[in-house]
């Protein structure tokens, strides 16, 4: 029989990522798996929705540059938010190029990314020198990175041995890589955090190749542990009340699991 650890025991194992550990302790104290994914263009909108849901998410997601008007305050003021209400910064930039290239993307450039987010993420497709790049930059900063083991798009080519070769390369740098966006549990290891996009409560898809799952079906039935919500939430007439719903749904069927 598999016994299904809780956040809060696998945040003590001996080889959590003290990040993992951080972001499974906040998801225990939070009672959420919810990472809300904040989809906006103004970096304003974006800081009031980071201190508006911040009490009900674990994360925050961002693509920083669909941003109209990043500055380097913004970053500041975001990790800000982040310590008041208690919640890891996931900057979704997918990383995909020669080690050498990342390293210098990641660090530099406009967004200076390594200095105000806590989590990245990185396709395999280069091969594990993607993942070394990134951890030069990253590792002595406390850094973590997930690899894109599997995408919730229709036709995505991340599928079976693809997605075994990402776990494997995960396992062999698991001091910077905390775990996986992938669309269901990957791996049996507790270390890793399984983080999972496409989730919404109504809809099926969004006519560009987007399909998406209930909080239910990812959490309980697929054993992921963390729900990415974009639209769900953003497009919701109350959006506090809307990510609370997520929290509500993502929390329960966690416990559900836990008791099965
Ligand atoms: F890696 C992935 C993936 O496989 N699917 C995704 O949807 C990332 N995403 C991101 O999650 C995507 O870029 C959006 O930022 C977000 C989903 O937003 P939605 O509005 O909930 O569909």
């Amino acid at each position: 029989k598999n016994v299904e650890l809780s956040y809060a025991d696998r945040a003590k194992l001996p080889n959590v990522h003290p990040l993992a550990s951080t972001l499974l302790k906040t998801m225990e104290e939070k009672r959420s798996n919810l990472c809300v994914s904040a989809d906006v263009t103004s970096s304003e909108e974006l800081l009031r929705l980071a201190d508006s849901l911040g009490p009900t998410i674990c994360m925050l997601k961002t693509h920083v540059d669909i941003l109209k008007d990043y500055t380097v305050a913004f970053g500041q003021k975001l990790q800000a938010l982040a310590e008041k209400h208690n919640f890891l910064i996931f900057e979704d930039r997918k990383f995909a190029d020669i080690g050498n290239t990342v390293k210098r993307q990641y660090e530099g450039g406009l967004y200076q990314i390594s200095s105000w987010s806590h989590i990245v993420n990185a396709h395999a497709v280069p091969g594990p020198g993607v993942v070394k790049g990134l951890s030069a930059v990253g590792k002595p900063l406390g850094r973590g990175c997930l690899l894109i083991a599997q995408m919730s798009s229709q036709g995505s080519l991340a599928t079976g041995e693809y997605t075994q070769a990402v776990l494997t390369m995960a396992e062999e740098q698991s001091d910077f890589v905390i775990g996986f966006i992938c669309g269901s549990k990957i791996t049996k290891r507790p270390e890793f955090i399984h983080m999972t996009p496409g989730v919404q409560m109504q809809a099926r898809g969004d006519g560009l190749g987007q399909q998406y799952s209930t909080p239910e079906e990812v959490v309980y039935s697929k054993g992921s542990d963390v729900i990415i919500v974009g639209r769900g939430i953003l497009e919701a007439p109350d959006r506090l009340k809307a990510a609370e719903s997520y929290r509500k749904s993502g929390w329960e069927s966690y416990t559900k699991r836990l008791v099965s």
